[in-house]
């Protein structure tokens, strides 16, 4: 068996948490990702056979029995993930009926899965249905998307229309825009219902509030696309005050659609 602390994927995860940390995303122990991993890739650092403990998640997904999930601890830190990976994260199988964590790796202080597992396994369910290559779930608190749910409308379209106009590289990157669910109590199974349902037709859901989903094929393109979203959102917060001069139209947005081949929100351009 080789280490797993050499593993690409551990590494790339790592290193995605603690480039999140320096953005000021997670703050204390705000946060949390989840990851697919295929069997494949990680029959070289772990025997599957090797169970170190079950832990009742407290729901069932049985749509997702069998597949193994790298997951962030709860109560850890984004910040110290890099220095103890192990005590910091998690990999576990879900059992055949789909209520139960199989431990392989990791928690080793004896901690659990992150309590926002509900709002990622209903996520990665979602996901599956409209994308089989769907493989990530991340949940963060970056501070202009967070603002900007104090000072603008909450509704879906306008809240994406906004998005799209504050740069250009939004639409192209999210094209299928932002849903956005109201504050509701985090860490329950009825969050984790809300979410999924929204992630069923859009990759970045707003957490009014509170912070943001995304969910993508891997670790890069989902850290970009709440990036973008993140980075409209401070451009935003940059200018809502102030009289403005110029914007971009929906004229050009439907440029980009075409020199993309993007396929936009049905209905959310004039
Ligand atoms: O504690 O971000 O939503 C981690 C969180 C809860
Ligand atoms: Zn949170």
């Amino acid at each position: 068996m080789k280490d797993i602390l050499t593993a690409p994927f551990l590494i790339d995860f790592v290193r995605t948490l603690t480039n999140m940390y320096r953005l000021g995303w997670d703050e204390r122990n705000g946060g949390n990702v989840s990851m697919i991993v295929d069997e494949e890739k990680l029959l070289p650092y772990l025997n599957p056979r090797k169970v170190l403990r079950e832990i009742p998640i407290g729901f069932a997904a049985p749509e997702l029995a069998g597949r193994y999930f790298l997951v962030t601890g709860t109560g850890k830190y984004f910040k110290n993930v890099q220095y103890d990976p192990a005590a910091n994260l998690g990999l576990f199988r879900l059992s055949k009926s789909g209520d139960t964590a199989e431990l392989l790796w990791g928690y080793s202080d004896g901690g659990q899965f992150t309590s926002e597992l509900p709002a990622h396994l209903m996520s990665h369910a979602a996901r599956l249905r409209v994308d089989p290559a769907h493989r990530i779930v991340m949940h963060t608190h970056p501070g202009n998307l967070l603002a900007m749910t104090f000072v603008h409308t909450l509704d879906e379209k306008e809240f994406t229309r906004t998005l799209w106009q504050m740069c250009t590289e939004c639409i192209v990157v999210f094209p299928d825009g932002v849903n956005v669910l109201p504050w509701m109590l985090c860490g329950t199974t009825s969050i984790g219902e809300a979410t999924a349902a929204k992630m069923a037709n859009a990759r970045l859901v707003v957490w009014s509030q509170h912070g943001i989903y995304g969910a993508g094929r891997d670790l890069d393109e989902t850290f970009g696309l709440i990036e973008t979203a993140e980075k409209g959102a401070e451009i935003y917060m940059k200018i809502a005050h102030l009289p403005r001069l110029a914007t971009i139209t929906d004229e050009q947005l439907h440029l980009l659609e075409g020199r993309f081949g993007l396929k936009v929100r049905e209905g959310y351009l004039d």
